[in-house]
């Protein structure tokens, strides 16, 4: 009787991710480290019935460049909300450090983070991406920093993700 084909028949109640106007909305601006200083983007967090809307748009990331050598490749770019909203450059070899780890409220293992949102593709520098999770609520993400990384998250290596160097970093905060 459902098939898994058509929208309103695959989910007796799927998770609203539609709705006329979100409840709340927070903002990251994200402003490149000295990896990769001119990139520049913005996060949208949109508070739906049951979890939270996540949009991004940046420019400025690098281009793919695929691994050889055993030498990670560059993008897809993992893409986590760390603990701490601190995007201070303190050590320009290790850009961003104040941010601590990931958010990760309930203890979970990497893979399944609060934190943990999807890969970021670069086109030739520019990314554009929405999903949406339930792992959190807008309200609690606020005062968190969204970063960028260099290398793929590959959703496994305990307890990041092997995504490498912290390319760009931006605070969550509220605007409306
Ligand atoms: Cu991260």
């Amino acid at each position: 009787m459902y098939n898994n084909w058509h929208p309103y028949g695959y989910y007796h109640n799927p998770p609203q991710t539609v709705m006329p106007k979100p409840s709340k909305t927070a903002v990251a601006y994200l402003k490149g480290g000295p990896f990769s200083p001119n990139i520049k983007g913005l996060v949208l967090f949109q508070e739906m019935r049951d979890g939270t809307r996540v949009c991004v748009e940046v420019t400025g990331l690098p281009s793919y460049q695929p691994g050889y050598h055993n030498k990670d490749p560059i993008g897809p770019h993992g893409f986590h909300i760390h603990e701490n909203g601190i995007c201070e450059i303190r050590d320009s070899d290790d850009p961003f450090h104040a941010v601590g780890g990931h958010w990760n409220p309930t203890n979970q293992p990497h893979g399944n983070h609060a934190g943990d949102m999807p890969v970021i593709f670069s086109n030739n520098g520019y990314a554009w991406m929405c999903f949406f999770t339930n792992a959190f609520k807008v309200a609690d993400a606020i005062g968190k920093a969204v970063i960028i990384h260099q290398n793929p998250d590959d959703f496994r290596t305990q307890p990041a993700g092997d995504a490498g160097k912290r390319l760009a970093c931006g605070v969550i905060e509220y605007i409306i």
